[in-house]
């Protein structure tokens, strides 16, 4: 019945065609689809096997962008959680939702995507982690982790109501989200599942089943892991270093047995909510891990890679568990045949750094926290093995969900529908990204910014109590280690760049300069 013609997408110099493919059936014809959009924390696209193969193997992520598309760039508008789900469930940049930093409540009064499609006769349910402090509105069910969320044994607040729940997160969010597919939707309409982990975020507490796999796992050093920060200003002053005491040695990295007393503080923490059971099986894994940390007692630079390796080691393995659970819902649509008439989407709330600049955290809008993975796959509608180039941004999102439910996408809504990416052969397309930051002074130091990226260029301005420009071109430092904005050569091209940068803001309406 349907045939598709595969175009590659390339991301053609000087123009703003894309195309990834065709697809053959009208959106009147189809029956409502569903929508599985599942979106983790801090997964950064370097920890996506589909992405990069160096870390990890992820196959239960991978199968949803081999059976459809994967976006190769995937970038947020303000790298940080709860004002990226803003900018998802809105499709509106952060000064007009108004969720610009991680405190305050979300204004659920306020037009969402959720909503939208309620009002259209879907179903809608939000599970897992939510992180915008007021209750979920535009939602027929709801049960979330209060706050950032527990790892091990966590509380979920079903409609209001507070209990706990044996198990490991990811797990437990995924059985919590097919519970509500297998027992407690209304079958006869079309549903849209927010299935939301609180999994990869700090302070990266694995599942014991992934202690034999990551167990001493060496993984390989990023070029730039030593950066000494060299004409850039912001970046030498984040207080985000796995090198530095950001990353602590107890609070993040699990060394607080035997002898290190000081640092024994940190121990409830991470098992609080352990059951005695799981509580012997992670302090056998982490003392042996302690021992052989005292007895080499690495200092200096060996410390710093010692660190480095420690951090990867847990941040991997709880990607590997959620990999997992991702798996265990693929399963359940196609069990339950709901796979073909189902667009599910995997995303995170943004990127992470891996050791690049010698970082963890995000905020920044250099390459790794602007960026985040994005895949979707939805049967007879999206190629398998599509890939597309095209520079997307997690205002994007709302507008899609809305176009492919058929339902009006306002004028308000900043964001495009990506529909036309695989639907159409030349879709006209943006050519380039505009970005704001603005969680300063907090934890991790990152200093306001905003800024343009091109498929190129970036062009940054620092502000609020510094004021520093950094340019950068992708092409000939893809790891932005040479801000080159004094550089004659490019004169003309930051020009440009600061004009087209005004009239981003203009397009967008981010032009009160009373706030930044
Ligand atoms: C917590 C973390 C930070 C992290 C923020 C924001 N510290 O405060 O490292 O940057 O969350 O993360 S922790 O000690 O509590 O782990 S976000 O993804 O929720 O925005
Ligand atoms: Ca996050």
């Amino acid at each position: 019945m349907n045939h598709f013609v595969l175009i590659l997408s390339t991301a053609i110099m000087a123009s703003t065609l894309f195309s990834c493919q065709n697809a053959e059936k009208s959106k009147k014809e189809q029956k409502a689809p569903n929508i599985l959009y599942i979106m983790s924390d801090d997964h950064g696209y370097q920890a996506v096997s589909a992405y990069d193969k160096r870390f990890i193997n992820t196959p239960n992520i991978d199968r949803i962008a081999e059976e459809g598309i994967l976006f190769t760039n995937s970038f947020v508008t303000n790298s940080i959680c709860g004002p990226s789900r803003a900018v998802m469930l809105t499709g509106k940049y952060s000064h007009l939702n108004g969720y610009k930093v991680n405190s305050g409540a979300f204004d659920g009064l306020q037009q969402t995507f959720p909503k939208l499609l309620q009002k259209a006769g879907y179903q809608t349910a939000m599970v897992g982690k939510w992180h915008l402090k007021s209750n979920p509105t535009g939602f027929d069910y709801w049960n979330i982790l209060p706050g950032q969320g527990s790892y091990y044994n966590p509380d979920f607040i079903e409609m209001g109501v507070k209990s706990r729940h044996e198990g490991y997160a990811p797990f437990v969010t995924t059985d919590i989200a097919i519970d509500w597919l297998d027992n407690k939707r209304d079958k006869n309409k079309p549903f849209c599942l927010l299935l939301h982990h609180k999994a990869v975020h700090r302070t990266w507490e694995p599942d014991s089943s992934t202690f034999a796999e990551f167990s001493g796992k060496q993984f390989p050093v990023p070029d730039n892991y030593f950066d000494d920060y060299a004409t850039r200003e912001a970046a030498a002053a984040q207080k985000m270093s796995i090198r530095e005491k950001d990353m602590d040695l107890s609070y993040d990295l699990k060394m607080e047995y035997d002898g290190v007393k000081s640092r024994f503080k940190w121990y409830k923490t991470h098992t609080g909510r352990m059951n005695e059971e799981q509580k012997a099986v992670w302090e056998e894994h982490y003392r042996a891990i302690q021992k052989e940390f005292m007895d080499k007692n690495p200092q200096g630079k060996d410390l710093e890679l010692w660190k480095y390796q420690r951090f990867m080691q847990d941040y991997l393995a709880c990607v590997r568990s959620m990999d997992e659970s991702i798996g265990e819902v693929l399963k359940y649509l196609d069990e339950n045949g709901l796979a073909e008439n189902t667009i599910v989407i995997y995303t995170s709330d943004q990127g992470f750094y891996l050791g690049e600049h010698g970082w963890f955290d995000k905020r920044f809008m250099y390459e790794q926290s602007m960026r985040t993975p994005l895949m979707m796959r939805y049967p007879n509608h999206i190629k398998a093995g599509s890939r597309c180039d095209a520079l997307v941004q997690n205002i994007d999102y709302a507008p899609t969900f809305l176009d492919l439910a058929n339902v009006t996408i306002p004028d308000d809504i900043q964001g495009i529908s990506l529909t036309p990416l695989w639907e159409e052969k030349e879709p006209k397309w943006r050519n380039a990204l505009y970005y704001h930051y603005y969680e300063f002074p907090n934890e991790h130091m990152v200093k306001r910014h905003y800024g343009i990226r091109t498929d190129r260029y970036k062009l940054i301005h620092f502000y609020n109590d510094i004021d520093e420009w950094e340019f950068f071109d992708l092409n000939k430092d893809p790891e932005e280690m040479d801000n080159r904005y004094q550089n004659e050569e490019y004169a003309d091209v930051v020009k440009d760049l600061k004009e087209r940068l005004l009239r981003l803001q203009e397009q967008y309406k981010d032009t009160d300069r009373s706030t930044y």
